[in-house]
């Protein structure tokens, strides 16, 4: 009985917090914005990727003013001035202890960039593989990391996370030499049951492996997603 109940609240604040988010994905894709959510456990390397995904783009054309996050972070800013310091516009989410992201604060994080249209809208999600799997924040693409450290068998541990997301990011793919035992091949079939669909990517960050490929899922993404 209290159990059922449990169930029926979580279904209904999620409800609520799905109709706010298809609303804003429509809304960034008719003005040409392509929002991604990025979701990994603490320390997997969002802010790194995204500063050589940032790198990337730029490479191929796309314009700085063009690049936005929102870097979402339990208490501090420090996500948020790595991505000022590479010269992107940022806005630090706080979710004072809260961890994930729901509609509510990706509108409120979105109004403090004041109107700027944005090519590119990434959202660093909070260090976690559970919760937030469950919030839709309105995202035309999500993705998860795993990074090598953390171990190819989380996706036994953490599977609805491996099943929400359009893309698994294995990161940190350098450090492979010295963890002989993270299994790539059985990571993959695992993650495939949950998620036939599911994009894999295999990157570093630190040597650039992978970064190009990533780079060229998500402009296609984007070519398909938003109006262009
Ligand atoms: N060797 C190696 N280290 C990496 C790579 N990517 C990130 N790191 C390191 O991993 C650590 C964590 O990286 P972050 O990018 O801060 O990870 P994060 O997921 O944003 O962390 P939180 O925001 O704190 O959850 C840093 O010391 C990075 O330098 C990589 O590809 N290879
Ligand atoms: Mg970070």
């Amino acid at each position: 009985m209290d159990q059922k109940r449990v169930i029926e609240i979580k279904k209904s604040i999620t409800a609520a917090n799905d109709e706010v988010a298809s609303q804003f994905r429509a809304a960034r894709a008719a003005e040409s914005t392509f929002f991604v959510d990025v979701m990994a456990s603490p320390g997997a390397g969002k802010t790194t990727l995204l500063l050589a995904l940032i790198a990337e783009l730029r490479a191929r054309g796309v314009n700085s003013d063009s690049l936005g996050v929102i870097e979402a972070d339990l208490e501090s800013d420090v996500d948020a001035l790595k991505i000022k310091e590479a010269g992107v516009t940022s806005v630090e989410l706080n979710t004072r202890g809260v961890c994930h992201v729901e509609m509510g604060m990706v509108e409120m994080a979105f109004k403090a960039f004041d109107g700027t249209k944005f090519d590119y809208l990434f959202l660093e999600n909070i260090g976690n593989l559970v919760c937030p799997a469950d919030f839709d924040t309105g995202a035309h693409t999500r993705v998860m990391l795993l990074s090598v450290p953390e171990g190819w068998d989380k996706v036994m541990k953490y599977p609805p996370m491996f099943a929400a997301v359009d893309a698994l990011i294995v990161t940190k793919c350098d450090y492979l030499p010295l963890n002989p035992d993270f299994d790539m091949e059985r990571l993959k079939e695992r993650a495939r049951v949950l998620n036939p669909t599911l994009e894999i990517f295999v990157t570093s960050a630190r040597t650039g492996e992978g970064i190009p490929e990533l780079a060229d899922w998500l402009q296609a993404q984007r070519a398909a997603k938003v109006a262009q």
